[in-house]
């Protein structure tokens, strides 16, 4: 039986979440238009007969301009030294400055590395990979170079297939039925997150921290649940931008994020969101370490 962890890396917005959501088959990381969106070091567990894939899902390389900033890039330094392959992921349309960051740490580490070519949909036809595949050879010895859209499920199988055969053998390292290594509450934070910051602009989305504080039983109806949470932002002029006229913006992210909690928790729920202000948080280890960022 084939066993090992791959970490999926690369800049902002290439579409690792993306990615490890379709090796996975299902969600476990939030997905955004908007750059710089996963914070935490995400772990989904892939099942088949033919072993066990650990997968990473990292924040993307990009200059610090925070605490916060260090603690991501910490983060994506460690799932490099941490797991058997790494799968670095760069952006269809070409090779960027952005993504030589990426590059350089893996010949740092000296690690065994299958390229992946995300979003080949947005090609005009498959001969302008060719380029592309033979200038990647010549930057690294990458184990395969694996042309995919994770977005329209391309090519994902042969991708899992390509990362068990350059796997070591060995037992599974977790237990069969573990999909994610994320506590429900951060589960839940992260929902309410990815609609906040796909309802937001410039550097709204990137300001959005959420913490759930309560995740319990209804008082008179112990059929239904309650979700109290925290969106918070860290100025007071971001705020109002959160609640929208006549709290409109707050209702729209409420009722989004509540489908996709009633489907986790398997109850109808109540969800109560507030917004709050805790100045300058992403300079505040403390404070985002209750957040669930930080956690490596
Ligand atoms: N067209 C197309 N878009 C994609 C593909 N994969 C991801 N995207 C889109 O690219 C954007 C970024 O996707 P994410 O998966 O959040 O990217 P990421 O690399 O995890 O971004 P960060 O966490 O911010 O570093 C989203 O709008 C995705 O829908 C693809 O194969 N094709
Ligand atoms: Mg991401």
């Amino acid at each position: 039986m084939k066993s090992g962890s791959i970490s999926i890396v690369g800049k902002p917005n290439t579409g690792k979440s993306t990615l490890i959501n379709a090796l996975l088959e299902r969600k476990v990381s939030i997905v955004s238009p908007r750059p710089a969106i996963t914070r935490i070091r995400v772990l989904g567990i892939y099942n088949s007969e033919e072993g066990q894939i650990v997968i990473l899902d990292t924040p993307g390389f990009e200059n610090v301009r925070n605490e916060l900033g260090r603690m991501m890039q910490k983060t994506i330094i460690h799932s490099i030294e941490e797991a058997d392959i790494i799968i670095p992921v760069i952006d269809a349309r070409g090779w960027q400055t952005e993504d030589e960051r990426m590059l350089e740490t893996i010949k740092k580490f000296n690690k065994s590395a299958i390229l992946v070519i995300n979003k080949i949909d947005l090609l005009p036809n498959k001969e302008s990979l060719l380029p592309l595949i033979k200038e990647s050879n010549e930057r690294y010895k990458f184990l395969d170079i694996v042309p995919v859209s994770a977005l329209k499920n391309k090519n994902i199988n042969v991708l899992r297939k390509c990362i068990f055969s350059h796997l070591p053998e060995g037992d599974k390292l977790f237990p069969e039925d573990m999909i994610t290594n994320l506590p429900l509450q951060y589960t839940i934070a992260e929902i309410i997150r990815e609609k906040a910051v796909n309802r937001t602009y410039q550097e709204v989305p990137q300001s959005i921290a959420v913490e759930v504080e309560e995740i319990k039983p209804g008082d008179k109806n112990k059929d239904m649940m309650v979700v109290k949470a925290n969106i918070i932002v860290d100025r007071e002029n971001l705020k109002h931008i959160i609640i929208g006229k006549d709290g409109s913006k707050l209702k729209e992210i409420g009722q989004l994020a509540r489908k996709e909690i009633e489907i986790i928790l398997g109850k109808k729920t109540y969800l109560e969101l507030w917004v709050k202000v805790i100045k300058d948080w992403r300079e505040r280890p403390d404070i985002f370490r209750k957040f669930g960022y930080g956690d490596i």
